[in-house]
């Protein structure tokens, strides 16, 4: 398999641990490109030219980061990352981390091609709201300690808000949220997202 992939996209990132989690680490081929550059080889496999991208082992293409994991825990039963008996829990989770993804993503990009007073715009004022909503409710829930089996919500959430840390630190989540920190450092503890930390 073929994964396209930059260091500082949360949805690569994403993906390339759900690999790792999976044990398919060996099984893939890591193709670093710069999406915003119209990589002639990440066009061919993803023609919106986003990562991540995979091309699986019979030569299919596979676009979106929840897609792709999707797949990736079907082709292992190596540590189910969507478990049948939590099905709704994990995705619910997982529906808010790419949530919270979508909003700290998109804020970086309009701050960058148009300047940090987008964010005074009503789409920039509503992504704030947004993330501070999603921040709220994942500290309301996610409570219990971390446990050694890691799903695709979990990890979602952790990529989300390591994201969050990452490229708008002025957000200071960590400070508003002891408990979610706690939560967040003992998932970034682990192998998977020590070896894809953001660079
Ligand atoms: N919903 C997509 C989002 C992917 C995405 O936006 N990737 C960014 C990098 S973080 C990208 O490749 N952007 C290039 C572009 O939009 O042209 C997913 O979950 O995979």
């Amino acid at each position: 398999m073929e994964l396209y992939l930059n260091a500082t996209s949360p949805y690569a990132r994403l993906a390339r641990i759900v690999l790792i989690e999976k044990g398919l680490a060996e099984a893939v081929t890591l193709k670093w490109c710069d999406p915003w550059a119209d990589d002639a080889a990440l066009l061919k496999a993803n023609p919106a030219g986003r990562i991540p991208a995979l091309i699986t082992e019979d030569g299919t293409t596979l676009s979106e980061s929840m897609l792709i994991a999707v797949y990736l825990d079907g082709v292992s039963p190596n540590k189910p990352m969507i478990p049948s008996t939590c099905l709704g829990d994990v995705l619910h989770l997982a529906g808010l981390g790419q949530n919270l993804m979508d909003a700290a993503f998109t804020t970086v990009i309009a701050r960058k091609h148009y300047g940090n007073e987008i964010e005074e715009s009503e789409l920039g004022l509503r992504r704030q709201r947004a993330i501070q909503r999603i921040l709220k409710q994942l500290d309301g829930e996610l409570k219990k300690t971390f446990a050694s089996s890691v799903n695709l919500g979990e990890i979602a959430i952790a990529v989300a808000l390591d994201y969050l840390a990452f490229r708008l630190p002025e957000v200071r989540w960590k400070e508003a949220y002891p408990q979610l920190q706690v939560w967040h450092a003992g998932m970034v503890a682990t192998k998977s997202f020590q070896q894809t930390a953001f660079c």
